[in-house]
């Protein structure tokens, strides 16, 4: 039976009212009243209804829940008012400090609020007549990235609020649960993957994601704690705003405890003990302790970085003694040999641990740790644990010495300290077996090429064949080739073949990224791509130019320079054009702003404008700014003591500006 528009409009707004009202159920309240069939049921109906009536579809449908269309970037969002972060106490002794700065500066005992401090990342929400319309990253607290998108998959975020407050904006945390965040990192490790250090940068590489359908398979988690602007009455006590929150529909965390006095304070800590935080299905690395009355907390006020009303007591690292049995060191990708403890097993904060960082041979040597000695190694949220020190008293006699490698332990190259570091490193490059195999990894990795199916083993087996010798050949390998090989079949062959030949199509932003260029991480690669536009562009600009766009220090343009001038990579990525892989950017839409399209290049030093900041407004406002004037520059911005360039501008003519100048440009004034 047809359904006219007007009966879908009805039948959309009571279903889109049901499926929030058990989202809130099941995510929020923890207290589902129907089965995830009958659940699934509602959604199945609303999505057809939705596919029927496009028109209909709404930003706070649950719909949007499974995540839009990836985007090219993230939007800069400036905070309306800066989002703090928080001073850190390590002891009760130092909570009680605390205490009595509040007393002195607010003139009278305070009480206290104690939450729990979810291991996450601070986000600021707004809600605008009750429909959430921007999320954002706290960034460095006055500027963060819209997500919107994406915090629009989180399932205990509401869309629409219990009832709609013309404008309201509040602050919490996205964390990820314990339990999806080992079922992430073993699947990552599986495919090869670098996995995540602790559930807070999983949870932020989460939600920074381009593509929202990836952050929707996330299963993240949300606790909002503070209003930060209503239109309606405004809270009193913090206490009051955590149940204001709750009423409005949002996720707030149920061990909030108020205080009467420190003394509570203090007995509230020491009843987190550890089995009570391991017992939580999400990590919290200490608990946060806030002035209740808001009108106090106005009062005392913040410093530069946190506020003087609040302080993050933090919860000492768990700890446990063992052996080491032996010194073992890896060779990474780029030749870095990491030294890692192997150790008798021991358990420590819910898990069996076998080895420990040593993190580098200064460390070694400072903590004097010798094969055989009894340790205590600690883990502080983090998965990978670390040696802390000897216990000296513990010795035989027996205990060996570790001597770091002269030598590459996988290719026998020399190993060389570069002054400044703490790395060793092996001097093998792309003759270091150990070397390769990292880079080819890393190549086709996730966050890189994509490459699905071709993990360590395979990559492994690949080398070990003579198959491959760098990523250029993987392009050039055949069914044929595989089929000979263990773990091989016809399909499985032919699957791996497909996800070489698809990731050809990833674009010079993952490419850049994927060639594993020291410092170049996915950030610099993207800002490469934007810039350069073309592999050939990037390998042609001098380190002056690269030194002038975000994002690109000296020391990164020094190392993309070292890249280009090596042939043997240079090899490597005639191999990548030759077997036809992208290397030039997808044709952008016209980018916006009053400076867009339009080439600058600075010289000398401005009054008001560091040249990072210059250089900021500038792409900002769809502007780029380039190392040398050529006749393609619209215009050369002068400081004091410019140099040769402003002469090259005159010659050729080229429009001059001063920092007024530029910033009436800015302004899109002429
Ligand atoms: C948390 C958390 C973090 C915010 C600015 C001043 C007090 N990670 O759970 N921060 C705050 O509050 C800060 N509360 C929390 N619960």
């Amino acid at each position: 039976m047809a359904v006219s528009r007007e009966q879908a409009q009805r039948r959309l707004e009571e279903l889109r009212r049901l499926i929030e009202e058990h989202n809130y159920r099941y995510f929020v309240l923890d207290a589902p009243i129907i089965s995830d069939r009958e659940y699934d049921e509602l959604m199945r109906e609303l999505l057809e209804l939705e596919a029927t009536f496009p028109e209909l579809v709404t930003p706070d449908s649950p719909s949007q829940r499974v995540g839009g269309a990836p985007r090219p970037e993230f939007a800069a969002v400036r905070h309306r008012q800066p989002l703090l972060s928080l001073a850190n106490a390590f002891s009760p002794q130092e909570i009680l400090d605390f205490d009595r700065r509040v007393r002195e500066l607010a003139g009278a005992p305070a009480d206290y609020v104690v939450e729990p401090k979810i291991d996450g990342l601070s986000v600021a929400l707004v809600y605008i007549d009750g429909v959430f319309t921007t999320g954002a990253t706290r960034g460095n607290g006055e500027v963060g990235e819209d997500v919107t998108a994406n915090l629009r998959t989180v399932r205990a975020l509401p869309l629409r609020l219990k009832r709609p407050v013309a404008r309201l904006e509040v602050r919490g945390e996205v964390y990820m649960p314990k339990e999806a965040f080992a079922r992430l990192n073993k699947a990552r490790e599986d495919a090869g993957e670098p996995v995540f250090a602790n559930p807070r940068n999983a949870a932020a590489g989460s939600l920074r994601q381009l593509d929202p359908k990836v952050t929707a398979s996330r299963a993240l988690g949300l606790f909002v704690y503070q209003v930060l602007y209503t239109e309606e009455d405004e809270p009193l006590t913090q206490m009051e705003a955590l149940e204001y929150l709750a009423g409005l529909g949002f996720p707030v965390n149920p061990y909030r405890v108020h205080c009467r006095h420190v003394q509570e304070v203090l007995n509230t800590l020491e009843e987190w003990t550890p089995e009570r935080r391991a017992a939580l299905p999400y990590e919290i690395d200490g608990l946060v302790i806030k002035v209740n009355n808001l009108g106090v907390q106005r009062v005392l006020g913040a410093t530069a970085k946190s506020p003087r009303w609040a302080v993050a007591y933090k919860f000492p690292a768990e700890q446990a003694v063992t052996r080491v049995v032996d010194v073992i060191v890896r060779v990474g990708r780029t030749g870095v040999l990491t030294p890692t403890a192997l150790l008798e097993p021991v358990r420590l904060a819910g898990s069996t641990v076998s080895r420990a960082s040593l993190h580098n041979e200064d460390i070694i040597r400072e903590k004097d740790v010798r094969i055989g000695d009894t340790v205590v190694i600690q883990k502080a949220g983090d998965v990978i644990p670390e040696v802390v020190k000897v216990l000296p008293a513990r010795r035989t006699g027996e205990e060996k010495e570790f001597h770091f490698p002269e030598r590459c332990p996988a290719c026998g190259s020399r190993v060389v300290r570069e002054e400044g570091e703490a790395a060793r490193r092996c001097t093998g490059g792309l003759a270091c077996p150990a070397q390769v195999k990292e880079r080819i990894i890393h190549f086709a990795s996730r966050p890189a090429m994509d490459i699905q199916g071709l993990g360590p083993a395979i990559v492994s087996q690949l080398l070990d064949a003579g198959l491959i010798a760098d990523a250029g050949d993987l392009y050039y390998l055949k069914v044929e080739d595989l089929l000979p090989l263990e773990r091989f079949a016809e399909q499985s062959a032919r699957n791996l073949i497909s996800a070489i030949e698809a990731s050809k199509d990833k674009g010079l932003e993952r490419l850049l990224f994927a060639l594993g260029i020291r410092h170049v991480g996915e950030r610099a690669a993207r800002t490469l791509a934007r810039h350069f536009r073309s592999l050939d562009r990037v390998q042609e600009a001098d380190w002056e130019e690269l030194t002038t766009l975000p994002d690109i220090g000296p020391k990164i343009a020094a190392s993309i320079r070292a890249f280009f001038d090596e042939p043997r990579n240079l090899a490597v990525l005639e191999k990548l054009k030759k077997a036809g892989v992208k290397t030039e950017a997808e044709a952008q839409a016209e980018t916006v702003g009053p400076l867009a399209g339009k080439t600058f290049v600075l010289t000398g030093t401005l009054p008001g404008l560091s040249r990072q900041e210059a250089t900021d407004l500038i792409v900002r406002a769809g502007g780029k700014v380039v190392g040398s004037v050529s006749r393609r520059t619209d215009y050369v911005v002068v400081g004091e003591n410019p140099g040769s360039k402003y002469d090259k501008a005159r010659e050729l003519g080229i429009p001059l500006l001063d920092e007024e100048g530029l910033r009436r440009l800015l302004r899109g004034e002429k």
